[in-house]
């Protein structure tokens, strides 16, 4: 066994001594590196999947974190309180640029933290692939026509170009206060557990946001992305939360509707009065349905270019 980080086994092809995701966490691991935190998804998946065999055969361990950020600060603080490197990880763009304010927080300290984050495959690089960083993803042209399209499509919004979590939180956020019109955020679970604070903005500036959180208690992307790939089931499930307690402790109005007969029980003001607060709608789906997800997306979630 390999015994310092110096040290790199040669780099295998296809599951012959494992992938080379399998590699990077046994060299990592002979060399006392063994803790993880991070948010799994999009190119980053073959290393999740890796990490799942080697936490069953407990030589790491993987704490899953809400958001990039939470999981480079804990490497900070896991090295500060026991003197050993953490690694924290997430997948490219968005999660990427999330891990940035820990690492010069961390350097800026001379805190060692190991950052892991993954690149789209060579071949699609520069081609706009989903969540790329590296710079020809965001070559100028490609930004404007994505404006454009963005503006022409009126009532409803997405941000398909970078796909971040927590976009549609911020962005309701700014859309009310530019418009004062109710505004409806439609979020997953994971990411109003990555950004679902903001609320208290929402309460302060009397917002006419309604969030509606689709919660199938997990990151169902990354779920189903795993399991349509064939790989590990890893990091994707998310202990249950009553987000409809959280936002009333925040001082919005909330319900949670857990069957298609409770969708009734939606006051109509809700969904179209301009002058009312923020409210939050949890509402429960079930967690086995596949999403409509695109073939890209499931390439990315499982590490495999289609
Ligand atoms: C900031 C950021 N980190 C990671 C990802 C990768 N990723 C794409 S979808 C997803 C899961 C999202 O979970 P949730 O918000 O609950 O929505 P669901 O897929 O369950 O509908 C993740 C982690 C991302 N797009 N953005
Ligand atoms: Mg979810």
């Amino acid at each position: 066994m390999p015994d310092t980080l110096g040290y790199l086994p040669p780099i295998a092809t296809e599951h012959a001594a494992g992938t080379l995701a399998d590699q990077l966490v046994l060299a990592l691991a002979a060399a006392g590196i063994t803790t993880y935190f991070g948010v799994p998804g999009g190119a980053i998946e073959p290393l999740f999947d890796a990490l799942a065999r080697h936490a069953r055969a407990g030589r790491v361990r993987i704490v899953p974190t809400r958001g990039e950020a939470a999981a480079g600060f804990a490497a900070d603080g896991y090295y500060r309180a026991t003197g050993r490197i953490a690694v924290c990880t997430g997948t490219t763009g968005p999660g990427a640029s999330n891990l940035l304010t820990p690492v010069m927080s961390a350097h800026a300290d001379r805190i060692p933290v190991l950052v892991l984050s993954p690149q789209v495959a060579l071949a699609k690089q520069g081609r706009g692939a989903l969540q790329e960083s590296s710079p020809d993803g965001y070559d100028l042209p490609a930004m404007f026509e994505r404006h454009l399209r963005r503006r022409c499509a009126d009532r409803y919004r997405v941000a398909m170009g970078l796909s971040s979590m927590c976009w549609a939180i911020g962005a309701a956020v700014g859309a009310a206060v530019g418009t004062s019109r109710r505004t409806i955020c439609v979020t997953g679970d994971g990411a109003w557990l990555m950004s679902s604070l903001e609320l208290t903005v929402a309460v302060e500036q009397h917002l006419p946001i309604t969030f509606i959180i689709l919660n199938d208690r997990g990151l169902g992307m990354v779920r189903h992305g795993q399991r349509l790939g064939g790989a590990e089931s890893v990091a994707h499930d998310i202990a249950p939360v009553r987000f409809d307690r959280v936002a009333e402790a925040c001082g919005a109005a909330a319900t949670r509707i857990t069957s298609a007969d409770e969708l009734g029980q939606i006051p109509a003001a809700w969904l179209d009065d301009d002058t009312s607060g923020p409210c939050v709608i949890d509402v429960e789906i079930d967690r086995e349905a596949v999403p409509p997800m695109a073939d890209r997306v499931v390439g990315l979630a499982t590490g495999v270019p289609r």
